[in-house]
């Protein structure tokens, strides 16, 4: 008999809820929820594979502890939690608790489970719960946070002009690919705003080909000529924002004349974007990830906000929604950290301060704790669903940091280049064998409940089981008090008045409070002057520019442009494709076949100019290091860039695109690195 099951796909963080079947006791398929008609829906190969990747023969389905020998020997849970338990409160007694650190890659959600970690690391008495969010949105997020109060949401379904900014919903995010698509089918103009022709690009009314890591200018550019023309919302600006003059003074140093050549773009391709954007009622801006991991981000991405604002599309229906998070009872104990030990992220307290839930997200914070023990050494650390030597910039350092520590416990479901280092592995279960509360829901209702579509295979364990397991062990039962998931989340979820039981009567999701577009209008915004601030007192008082840009600035963003010689490229690091997350999957048969190899892309011109021929093997260098891969050509990419397959350092270290990056410069507010753009050398 098949069973359906609704559930929430996590096997990357787009959350697609899905349906699920199960026939007898196996997992034998899952489709996503679209709102397209089924011969229009978009189809994720990952989730075409979830069977594969569940029942996968490379799960570790039991406790796994290094032996004298250096070989994985399988124990007990009993025998696994008591060692890491040991060990943590050991290194407290002898070093301070602090010297124990907890790094979260985003693969466990950052909704419960995130809560989840934080706990347990505040009551053990450690600061140092630290997530990948310097080099995923968090950064943006934080932008978005100082200047209107919180994230937004963009509504292309109902929009009349849709503006895609550093983002590639087609292999990222498939549901919010089909409300463009939606939108585009009623009318909407498309802006894409990306250096390379992706799928939505080619669907462009306006492709804005822009120079790796230089949005920031071209946000500017945009801002001064809505300004000087006379484009904006002068109502929603004149009652909701403050500091216009200033950021009119800061946007007039970029003038589209100039800004444009600067950054590869025609000035009047730049005017006619601002133009069609600023008229265009309703609009929204989808801001991605290609705005991220650049030395500028936090600049960048508030000089993008500050466009939604200027054109008074803020939390209108088919404009930005301003979110609406769900209450819920806190469970991350901040109060039972000791307050007098900084964290290891303390040089960014901006970063660290700017929402109550996010916490510490200067992941290149961990790695100097470890190498340059500063500002104290971090001996032991527990990696929950990351794959740090991989996934961090310079790959290199970030390695020598996991060979130097002492104790590294790893929490997933597949052995990867990281748990080489580990001396102890807990085999995490996957997204569908366990019941759990993400962060997409959390954040902004309607609150849709992650269901177990099947129970955990072997001895693996839920995320939340294993921490709460962990946390017993620690002495700290009386705060891990749910003996199921489902009383944890009942708990968690209590100011808002739902239940995991209404929530699974109802698979398409509940909300905690009525939907309400322009909020504003009776509450403000949550900022400290309750307006949007264009201008910000607070960035100011930190030593920030209150403005975005206001010196004017056009410095470089790119990685070892002081030392670029003239055949140096600008390596993009990307592009994400739909069959795997970052360095998963690629062990998956199925997902595998499609791409059996990664490529360096270039543009056809620019390989003739450097007698390079499609498939030859390329040598790609930076000062930190280099990579080797198969040259592909192709029109997409514009010439002086070479794309980068990313994720394949996993399969062979030598195809890491993090070998290249550098993190010796970082964004002053947020600590991010430059791993998206660096100048780089080819060898052939
Ligand atoms: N299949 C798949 N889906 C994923 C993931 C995955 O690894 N695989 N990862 C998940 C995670 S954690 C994240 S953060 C999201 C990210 O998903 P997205 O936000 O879509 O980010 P990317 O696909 O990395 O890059 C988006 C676009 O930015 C462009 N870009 C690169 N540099 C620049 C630049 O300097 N300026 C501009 N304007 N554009 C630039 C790239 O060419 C690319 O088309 O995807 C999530 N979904
Ligand atoms: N140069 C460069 N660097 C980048 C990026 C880039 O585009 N270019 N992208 C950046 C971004 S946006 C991100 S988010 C990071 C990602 O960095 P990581 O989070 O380190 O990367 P993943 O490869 O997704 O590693 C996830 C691990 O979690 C495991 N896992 C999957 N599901 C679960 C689960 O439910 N529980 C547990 N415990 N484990 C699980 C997987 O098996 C895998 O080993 O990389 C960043 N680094
Ligand atoms: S895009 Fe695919 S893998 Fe990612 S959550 Fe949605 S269905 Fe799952
Ligand atoms: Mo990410």
């Amino acid at each position: 008999m098949t069973q359906q099951i609704h559930t929430v796909c996590r096997l990357c963080s787009a959350c697609c809820p899905v349906i699920a079947e199960v026939k007898g006791e196996r997992f034998i398929r899952a489709e996503r929820k679209s709102l397209l008609p089924p011969e229009k829906t978009l189809i994720c190969p990952k989730l075409r594979a979830a069977p594969d990747i569940v029942y996968s023969p490379d799960r570790i389905l039991k406790p796994l502890i290094r032996n004298p020998a250096g070989e994985f020997q399988e124990v007990s849970w009993e025998a696994a939690l008591d060692l890491v338990a040991e060990k943590m409160l050991s290194y407290k007694e002898r070093f301070g608790a602090e010297t124990v650190a907890w790094l979260r890659g985003m693969a466990a959600d950052w909704g419960a489970p995130w809560d989840y970690a934080v706990r347990l690391m505040n009551l053990f008495g450690s600061p140092n719960t630290i997530g990948n969010g310097s080099v995923c949105h968090v950064a943006r997020e934080m932008a978005h946070v100082y200047t209107y109060g919180s994230l937004t949401l963009a509504q292309p379904k109902d929009s009349r002009c849709i503006v895609v900014w550093g983002k590639n919903d087609r292999h990222t995010a498939p549901g919010a690919c089909e409300a463009i698509l939606a939108g585009k089918e009623q009318g909407a103009k498309l802006i894409v705003i990306d250096p390379v022709q992706t799928y939505l690009a080619k669907l462009a009314d306006i492709w804005l080909p822009i120079k790796p890591g230089h949005d920031g200018q071209l946000a500017m550019a945009m801002i001064h000529e809505i300004i000087s023309q006379g484009w904006y919302d002068a109502d929603f600006v004149q009652n909701y924002c403050i500091g216009f003059e200033e950021l009119k003074a800061a946007a007039a140093k970029y003038p589209v004349a100039e800004v444009g050549p600067r950054i590869w773009l025609a000035p009047e391709a730049i005017r006619e974007a601002a133009r069609l954007y600023a008229a265009s009622k309703p609009a929204c801006i989808i801001d991605g990830n290609g705005l991220d991991m650049h030395l500028q981000v936090f600049q960048t991405t508030r000089a993008v906000c500050l466009l939604r604002a200027l054109t008074g599309n803020l939390d209108k229906g088919g404009g930005d929604f301003i979110l609406q998070p769900v209450p819920v009872n806190d469970l991350q104990a901040k109060d039972h950290c000791p307050q007098d030990i900084p964290p290891v992220t303390a040089a960014h307290p901006l970063f660290n301060t700017f929402h109550h839930n996010w916490g510490l997200h200067v992941q290149s914070a961990l790695v100097d704790a470890i190498l340059d023990e500063k500002p104290y050494p971090i001996r032991m650390v527990v990696v929950q669903s990351g794959n740090p030597v991989i996934t961090m910039a310079d790959a290199n350092r970030a390695r020598r940091a996991f060979e130097k520590l002492e104790f590294l416990v790893m929490i997933d479901l597949f052995q990867n280049q990281t748990t080489r280092y580990a001396d102890v592995l807990l085999p995490a279960c996957s997204c569908f064998e366990k019941t759990q509360l993400n962060r997409a829901y959390l954040r902004n209702s309607p609150v849709i409940l992650a269901n177990e579509v099947l129970p955990p295979l072997g001895e693996s364990r839920p995320d939340w089981w294993i921490t709460f397991a962990l946390g017993r062990r620690l002495g700290l039962a009386d705060y891990f008090p749910w003996q199921t998931v489902e009383e944890a989340i009942d708990y968690q979820l209590e100011p808002s008045g739902l239940t995991v039981a209404q929530l699974r009567a109802n698979p398409g999701g509940l909300r905690a409070t009525p939907l309400k577009f322009e909020k504003y209008r009776a509450q403000g915004f949550a900022t400290p002057s309750g307006k949007v601030e264009l201008a910000s007192a607070r960035l100011a008082a930190a030593g920030q520019p209150a403005v975005p840009f206001q010196d004017g600035s056009t410095a470089d963003p790119i990685s070892f442009t002081e030392t670029a010689g003239p055949d140096a490229l600008i390596g993009i690091s990307g592009a994400r494709v739909n069959r795997f997350t970052h360095t998963q999957f690629f062990h998956i048969p199925a997902l595998r076949r499609g791409d059996p190899e990664p490529t360096a892309d270039l543009h056809p011109e620019e390989a003739a100019q450097r007698g390079i021929v499609p498939g030859r093997m390329l040598t790609i260098t930076t000062p930190r290091g280099r990579v080797r891969l198969r040259a592909r050509l192709t029109s997409a990419v514009p010439r002086g860039v070479v794309r980068l397959a990313w994720g394949w350092g996993e399969v062979d270290p030598e195809m890491n695109v993090n070998n290249l990056t550098d993190d010796d410069r970082r964004d002053p507010v947020t600590g991010t690195p430059s791993s998206r753009s660096f100048m780089c050398y080819l060898e052939i």
